[in-house]
């Protein structure tokens, strides 16, 4: 038997396997098929009948995920997107079940262990972390990072876990961590739609993995369409592997090898699957596996129909060529079952998906009814209490005759409630008032939680060690340099890469030398990829490595907004506590030369990357103190050290890999009676040479610097000192409204300062455009103490005439 011996091939022990067995396998990966696709054509129809919002589904593809399956093993890890249904189904790592509660939006992490409710359909991930946020083993497992819905945003994320397996076989001093590794054995599976490889990110990733020769297996689904766009207005000869070819691998034996299936041939994805993992696994080489006239039967999602943009032709063609219709010809032809136990087969799974959906669905609508239920009574106790409002009776009725209740539901009922009972007593309204606080408590958990690490590790639980000095001093560079070489020495996780990072130890020598002490695979440098350095990090991070990506300049940061933003930023929240990536972005920025050299556009970042924290330090000590916090926790950071910084001298610390800067707390620079300054980063030299000046005429500045943007100011110190002041500042050097208007927002509104404030409260920024170059573009584009000096001047002008009279 021909295809026998063939598929045999694909299996692992193949000398184990019977015929019988084989065709067990045959049928069983046909049943998933036919389930999966099941599943997609119902997850369809509660969309459109309304019990679902939105669906995008794994139709169409189901066969080549089987293949890949089948040689995806514990330890390896998938980034992928939101086609995977049918892999996840294969691997036991998700079920129909679990399906359809995320289509549903199911909050509960038991039922929807992905996301918790919080991701549309089709966004997988198994569950990293324990319920108290610690590491799960991963080399018993398999591992799925959490999708996102920006297409190709998954690679550069997969970039760093393939990395991580070629740190973890290179550098001895990792195969003790055998909870994540098993020297890096492991492969990082990527799944792309053949549309999203027109996105940038796609090259640069390829690139580097090839660059760096990592064992990453990427897979293409070629369905021809990017929604309606045909391949023709998306990939250079409508043919990604073809294009590729100029990677792969030469005689030398780099590159990666390319591999084309096609997607309805059972047999020949499973061939081209086991070769292609085989070498992946082995040489650490990428591997690009193409899989070519794929379908799409429902179109791309509910959103709209096919129909609309594809030929009569193509789509006789993709029923025709259906993976399961293709696939079950192929079983019969080859005796491997009959048509009517096929039938049967088919008949099972259809009711299988059924039941499965309707257990999801009565799970979801049952908790929910039971909340509706305690509501209920709650009104009615309150109406037997007095609360006789005709709203309340009606409520309690209405509700109830909501076939499908959702939560929001409640949430009005219960608004309306409050609202029209405003006259009545507190004592009566009481246990309304009572079940808004426990509603708003259920529900802040279940869509607001883990915005960052809750665990016992967050880096709030990390113990303050203040900084301890004796008279060594040194240039800034210095300070950072030894925090990073101590905490290297303790910890074979921690490794720094990124451009210029490696032989030169970066171009303000944090790490000089360091590559020396302690080799390549730790200070490592990298092309001029930002995005994808940031992905590395990222990927990295989840396997239990302790990355610091370097970003050259802040200004460059912008290249990797969309990995921190979108990935990074959102890990904690889009997985309920189940995943995180505690990887530090090193750069630097603020003033120094020219437009793109001193920018400084914070409020941007802390707008885009929330779920991380943003340190500004004012100097290199306090940079040191906040790696060593970061180190010793599990959270994502951005460390913004200042530009012009580097050659300042500072006392270095004695207790330089221990002390920890906490976040969230700002120091107070100076004390003063007149008038509160808040800043951080550059300003804070700034600001305190206005201080100089400003003493000079008798203004007393109490000088604060914030050091974190994210967390800002935790224990909301900085209205006691406005309440000492009754002024209020906010100085630093993005754009007017930029990140001054956040420091404003925290201090006025959360803090409540505009209850002690004697005068209107300020800005002093950056002008609008971008920073000019040269000292006189800096003096004209940038906050001056010159002109700190006469912001704060003219408000005690205002304040008091006689004792300071007007400056102009
Ligand atoms: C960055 C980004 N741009 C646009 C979209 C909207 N969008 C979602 S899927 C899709 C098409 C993707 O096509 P392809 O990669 O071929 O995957 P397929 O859906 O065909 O499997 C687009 C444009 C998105 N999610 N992200
Ligand atoms: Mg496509």
């Amino acid at each position: 038997m021909r295809i026998f011996a063939a598929m045999q091939e694909v299996v692992k022990k193949p000398e184990e396997l019977s015929k019988e067995a084989f065709i067990h396998q045959v049928l069983d990966d046909y049943r998933i098929a036919f389930e999966s696709r099941q599943a997609s054509l119902l997850g369809r129809k509660e969309v459109l009948t309304g019990k679902a919002k939105f669906g995008i589904f794994g139709d169409g593809k189901e066969v080549a995920q089987l293949a890949m399956a089948k040689v995806f093993e514990k330890g390896d890890w998938r980034s992928g997107y939101y086609r995977d249904q049918t892999f996840m189904f294969a691997k036991g790592l998700s079920d129909v079940q679990k399906f359809f509660a995320q289509l549903y939006a199911d909050p509960s992490v038991e039922k929807e262990p992905a996301s918790g409710g919080r991701s549309m359909n089709g966004h997988f991930a198994t569950r990293l972390l324990d319920e108290q946020g610690n590491w799960l083993s991963q080399n018993d497992r398999f591992n799925v990072s959490a999708d996102i819905s920006p297409t190709a945003g998954q690679m550069p994320r997969l970039l760093g876990l393939a990395v991580a397996s070629k740190l973890y076989r290179e550098n001895k001093d990792l195969h003790q961590f055998t909870n994540f590794s098993n020297k890096g054995n492991e492969i990082a599976f990527g799944t792309i739609g053949n549309a999203s490889t027109s996105e940038g990110i796609f090259w640069e990733v390829i690139n580097a993995a090839n660059v760096m020769q990592v064992p990453m297996l990427m897979s293409v689904w070629d369905d021809g369409y990017g929604i309606s766009v045909p391949a023709k207005y998306q990939t250079a000869k409508e043919n990604i592997s073809a294009i590729l070819n100029g990677f792969k691998t030469d005689e030398n034996g780099l590159g990666m090898e390319i591999f084309t299936a096609r997607g309805w041939n059972y047999a020949e994805l499973c061939n081209a699957y086991k070769q292609a993992a085989d070498v992946c696994r082995e040489k650490h080489t990428p591997v690009l596996v193409h899989v070519t006239e794929v379908t799409q039967p429902q179109g791309h999602s509910t959103s709209g129909s096919h129909e609309r943009y594809k030929t009569k032709d193509r789509l006789q063609w993709e029923i025709d060529f259906d993976c399961i219709a293709q696939m079950r010809k192929w079983i019969v032809e080859s005796g491997f079952s009959t048509e009517s136990s096929l039938d049967e087969l088919e008949k099972n799974a259809t009711e299988a998906v059924r039941l499965a959906q309707k257990a999801a669905w009565n799970d979801f609508a049952s908790s929910i009814k039971s909340e509706v239920a305690e509501f209920v009574s709650v009104l009615n106790s309150a109406i037997s209490a007095g609360l006789s409002a005709p709203i309340v009776a009606e409520s309690a009725k209405n509700i109830q005759e909501i076939k499908d209740p959702i939560r929001r539901d409640i949430g009005n009922a219960l608004h309306k409630c409050l609202r029209e009972t405003v006259t009545f007593s507190a004592d009566l309204r009481k246990p309304l008032l009572d079940y808004l606080v426990q509603f708003n408590a259920l529900n802040g958990a279940r869509y607001s939680s883990h915005l960052t690490s809750e665990s016992s590790t967050n880096v709030s639980n990390v113990t303050e060690v203040p900084a301890q000095f004796n008279d060594e001093v040194v240039d800034g560079y210095q300070v950072v340099r030894a925090c990073f070489e101590a905490n290297m020495e303790r910890d074979p996780r921690i490794f720094a890469f990124g451009e210029d990072v490696g032989k030169i130890g970066d171009v303000n020598q944090g790490f000089s030398g360091l590559q020396e002490k302690f080799g390549e695979l730790r200070v490592t440098d990298k092309g001029i990829r930002e995005w994808s350095i940031l992905g590395e990090g990222i990927g990295a991070a989840m396997r239990g490595l302790r990355p610091i990506a370097e970003i050259q300049y802040l200004d460059y940061l912008l290249y990797a907004l969309e990995p921190m933003s979108d990935d990074l930023a959102t890990m904690q929240y889009r997985t309920k506590g189940g995943q995180k990536s505690p990887v530090i972005v090193r750069t630097r920025g603020h003033r120094l030369e020219g437009i793109w050299h001193s920018g400084s556009p914070m409020g941007m970042i802390i707008n885009a990357v929330r779920g991380m924290h943003v340190c500004v330090p004012r100097n290199m000590t306090q940079a040191a103190g906040m790696y060593n916090t970061l180190l010793r926790s599990d959270e994502p950071a951005l460390v913004v050290e200042c530009l012009n910084g580097y050659r300042i001298k500072e006392k270095l610390p004695t207790n330089i890999a221990d002390f920890t800067v906490p976040f969230g707390k700002p120091d107070v620079l100076r004390f003063g009676e007149d008038v509160t300054l808040v800043t951080y980063g550059s300003c804070c030299r700034i600001a305190a040479e206005a201080c100089d000046m400003l003493a000079e005429v008798g203004i007393r500045v109490e000088l604060i610097d914030v050091q974190t943007l994210l967390p800002f100011d935790t224990n909301h110190s900085i209205v006691e000192s406005v309440k000492n002041t009754n002024r209020v500042v906010f100085l630093d050097e993005d754009v007017p409204g930029g990140a001054s208007a956040y420091m404003m927002q925290q201090v006025l509104e959360n803090q409540e300062a505009y209850k002690h404030l004697d005068s209107k409260p300020l800005t002093i920024t950056a002008k609008a455009h971008r920073p000019a170059y040269g000292s006189d573009g800096d003096y004209f584009s940038k906050p001056s103490a010159d002109e700190v000096f006469a912001e704060i001047y003219q408000m005690m002008h205002e304040a008091n005439p006689t004792k300071w009279p007007s400056l102009y």
